[in-house]
């Protein structure tokens, strides 16, 4: 346990230095990497996801670790994009990500803030043959998915950009109650 968590704090470190060469390219060149937002309620932070050996991730908060996934439970290749928004009202801001589950099966989950780390949850899921990852149509930047308070209810929302097999292209908007997305 020890030497994984040494190993851990190495690639963390590695990949940290790495951040700086990363944050001249804009943000929607990697959605995973340079998301910023208030994670601690006070100041401009810059945090990025990244895969940890098999199928899992960690994320980070200024190079500090502010969740981990269990191993097995996410594979880094299968996160769309993710943005950043406060999608429960309070003072942190937080993460949102699209995930591709295979089968036409996309979810979107959410990592909320407390102050100090991220607590992950699916907040939408399309569920089986409803959702084609290939037919999201890339915003503005090139980034497949925005937070933007659509509804004007205070808690952020999520938009996507789908185009459906008869090609006409919708902006999809997924609204925040605060616990979930709805649509
Ligand atoms: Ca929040
Ligand atoms: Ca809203």
């Amino acid at each position: 346990m020890k030497t994984l968590k040494r190993l851990l704090i190495a690639i963390g470190f590695a990949t940290t230095l790495g951040v700086s060469q990363f944050s001249v390219i804009k943000e929607a060149y990697s959605q995973t990497s340079g998301l910023r937002g208030k994670f601690d309620g006070k100041n401009l932070q810059e945090a990025r996801i990244r895969s940890v050996g098999d199928l899992a991730v960690a994320v980070e908060v200024n190079g500090q670790q502010w969740f981990a996934s269990r191993r097995g439970e996410v594979n880094f290749s299968k996160i769309i994009g993710c943005t950043v928004g406060n999608f429960n009202r309070d003072s942190y801001s937080d993460i949102a990500c699209l995930y591709d589950y295979g089968n036409f099966d996309v979810g979107i989950w959410v990592l909320l803030s407390d102050g100090r780390n991220f607590n992950s949850s699916i907040w939408w899921r399309s569920g089986q043959n409803n959702f084609n990852p290939e037919a999201i149509v890339p915003l503005a930047g090139g980034v497949r998915v925005v937070s933007i308070d659509n509804n004007s209810d205070g808690l952020n929302d999520i938009k996507i950009r789908y185009r459906y097999p008869n090609d006409i292209i919708t902006d999809l908007v997924f609204y925040s109650d605060g616990t979930k997305f709805y649509r």
